[in-house]
């Protein structure tokens, strides 16, 4: 047992584990929440990949708050510590990222997550059309998902931003200058990251402009065939054509 619960009377203790089993379950449904968002990203991805001409994913990376950084975001947003009012006030719990090869990719992942009925979008910040002063690019959507629970069903939000490459690697190297400094950047290095974030723009608009010289504005164009992780030899491909043919149904 930890050290610092062998002191505790009974009866808090007994407090103490009803308190840590409902944390527990409150952070599993983020988990649950987080994997069936990573999941339609996945499936997403295979569909892109094997099904149609073109990749927009190049990777996709998912993290939970530990409970210590909820407490620390609780005390920071002076919200209650309810689980209902934490629930409903810290919607980064569980967080995916999506990081896409081209700018307009950002918008087609959007688009494809945000059409499932199943998500409910309760924000939406669009730090590509507008960036952040600092010079911070991304799309954030904040979407609610059911996880079903043997007790029952829970709706659990999701905070997922998507970016492209270039937007993700400006904001992992900034994330990591601000630390360095505690948040308290020096004007220079502000600036320098202001200009780096420029950078990192122009040259998402000059892969974009390369992408659309070289495969067209439009939409990935589905294939008539697949043949990816799936493989359908040429002999079934050849039988079900022929019953096709054949086929004639029963009036
Ligand atoms: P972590 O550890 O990445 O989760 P919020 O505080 O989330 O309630 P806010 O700040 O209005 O409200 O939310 P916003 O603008 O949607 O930003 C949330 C997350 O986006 C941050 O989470 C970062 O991950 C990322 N982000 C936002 N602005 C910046 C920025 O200027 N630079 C970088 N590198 N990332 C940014 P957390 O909780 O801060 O951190």
């Amino acid at each position: 047992m930890n050290s610092s619960l062998e002191a505790m009377p009974d009866a808090l203790l007994a407090e103490f584990q009803v308190l840590r089993e409902e944390f527990s379950r409150f952070m599993f449904a983020y988990k649950f929440g987080m994997d069936e968002v990573t999941t339609k990203v996945s499936i997403l991805q295979q569909e892109f990949k094997h099904l149609q001409r073109y990749n927009p994913i190049e990777h996709v990376a998912s993290r939970l708050k530990t409970a210590e950084s909820v407490l620390d975001k609780i005390a920071r947003k002076q919200c209650e510590p309810r689980f209902e009012e934490i629930r409903a006030k810290i919607t980064d719990i569980a967080g995916v990222r999506v990081t896409c090869s081209f700018t307009s990719d950002v918008y087609l992942i959007s688009d494809a997550l945000t059409r499932q009925d199943d998500l409910t979008v309760l924000q939406r910040k669009d730090y590509v059309a507008e960036p952040k002063p600092n010079g911070y690019r991304s799309l954030h959507l904040i979407v609610e998902v059911p996880v079903f629970l043997s007790s029952g069903v829970v709706d659990v939000p999701v905070e997922i931003q998507i970016r492209t490459v270039a937007m993700d690697f400006w904001a992992s190297l900034e994330h990591k200058i601000f630390y360095k400094y505690s948040g308290d950047v020096p004007p220079h290095i502000a600036r320098s990251l202001q200009e780096a974030a420029t950078t990192a723009a122009r040259l998402d608009d000059e892969m974009e402009s390369l992408h659309h010289d070289v495969h067209g504005a439009l939409p990935p164009v589905p294939v008539e065939m697949a043949n990816g992780s799936i493989p359908i030899p040429d002999a079934v491909l050849a039988r079900f054509a022929q019953q096709r043919v054949t086929f004639a149904p029963l009036i």
